[in-house]
């Protein structure tokens, strides 16, 4: 069954040992684990406009997962592994959280979403279940002392400051606009940025356009007729591929010329697919290249082997899935609190970097670098110094 086809249902469950075989367990829920059955759970969109990012979190997950069946299950236990499919909608996200609760899940991976991560973490939270996402990087995922709450990924006023410091101390900018889509992350990540020009540009930096566009939609000529009118010299956009793809597109259209720089929810292939052409000589930041670290080439290869090539947070879902399976084993129980103490104190060299949270639940080390979009993919381009 390809991922497209599980529309129809809130979650699917893995089979173990064949785990490319889905079977559905419908909007009824799935009762409860048997006795000699752990079941963990990823959440992200597994369908609609962000599918990839779902899909790459799932893969990650399950490989993860069938690395310890392979070796005997967690506490002697064989894992199942709950999908389930937040559509990055924020009701449905609570819907599938409780749906994982009431199923006897112990721990997830996810959401992909900042949107869906924060009121998907209130239903964890209140059931006490670990939840670690890959990729939600608002501040507020791990700014609420939720002490059940973690991501193995960075933040965004961390990522705003890189984009900012390189805007202004490499394209040497003096006039910025800023976009975002009005989400969680978006929004959030286009003021962190913004925020940060003025103390990056020594307040030489003048934002001469900021406004809000509409994720779903298709034309946004009007706005970028617009941000093409104020004459920046880089526009920022704080949203994810589906959108970015079209505004460089369409930005070429209007006449804008000015570079866009936008961060981690643009960065993926669907980004150039959507936007062909156009999509080069976009910056972008993220992380430094997962894929070329020594200590994934195991993984990359039985990835690549299973599924392709990994998408931008493959790994990171991945090494998070590792995290709560290695915390469930070393608290020796499935007790929600021992399992979150257990990811707390616990220092792990995963696939992506070492492992190792703060009391809020974010890494005491992580890193972003400004990639380029060329030749139709993407090349780290920058970092910032002191990295
Ligand atoms: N950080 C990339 C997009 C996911 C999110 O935080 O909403």
């Amino acid at each position: 069954m390809r991922v497209s086809e599980q529309t129809a249902y809130p979650w699917v469950t893995l089979g173990l040992v064949a785990v490319s075989i889905f079977a559905s367990v419908g909007g009824a829920g799935c009762g409860r684990p048997s006795v000699d059955t752990i079941r963990v759970a990823v959440a992200g969109p597994m369908t609609g406009d962000q599918s990839k990012q779902g899909t790459d979190l799932k893969n990650g997950v399950e490989l993860a997962v069938t690395d310890w069946n392979e070796k005997g299950g967690v506490l002697g236990k064989r894992i199942e592994l709950l999908v389930g499919d937040d559509q990055h909608d924020p009701k449905q996200a609570v819907a599938i959280a409780n749906k994982f609760v009431n199923s006897g899940v112990v721990g997830v991976v996810g959401h992909w979403n900042s949107s869906a991560s924060i009121p998907a973490s209130e239903v964890y939270h209140g059931a006490n279940i670990s939840m670690i996402t890959p990729a939600s990087t608002n501040p507020q995922v791990t700014d609420r002392g939720y002490t059940n709450v973690f991501r193995v990924c960075g933040r965004d006023d961390q990522q705003g400051k890189v984009a900012a410091e390189f805007v202004v101390t490499q394209l040497k900018a003096k006039r910025v606009a800023v976009l975002h889509d009005k989400t969680t992350y978006g929004q959030g990540l286009a003021d962190e940025f913004k925020k940060s020009l003025n103390a990056s540009g020594g307040g030489r930096v003048e934002v001469v356009y900021y406004s809000g566009i509409t994720q779903g939609d298709k034309d946004f000529r009007g706005v970028l007729t617009t941000v093409a009118s104020k004459k920046p010299d880089v526009y920022f956009f704080g949203g994810i591929y589906p959108e970015g793809g079209l505004l460089v597109k369409q930005a070429r259209e209007v006449g804008l010329k000015a570079p866009m720089v936008s961060g981690d929810g643009v960065i993926d292939p669907v980004f150039v697919q959507i936007a062909g052409e156009a999509a080069e000589g976009t910056y972008l930041t993220f992380s430094p290249d997962t894929t070329k670290l020594p200590t994934a080439q195991e993984v990359l290869k039985k990835y690549r082997a299973r599924y392709g090539e990994p998408g931008p947070y493959s790994f990171y879902a991945y090494d998070a899935a590792q995290v709560l399976l290695r915390a469930i084993q070393s608290a020796g129980t499935t007790d929600g609190s021992k399992i979150s103490q257990a990811i707390h104190i616990s220092r792990y060299d995963g696939i992506t970097g070492r492992l190792q949270f703060d009391s809020k639940g974010d890494l005491l080390t992580t890193q972003y670098v400004v990639w380029i979009t060329k030749n139709g993919t993407f090349e780290e381009f920058w970092a910032p110094s002191g990295t």
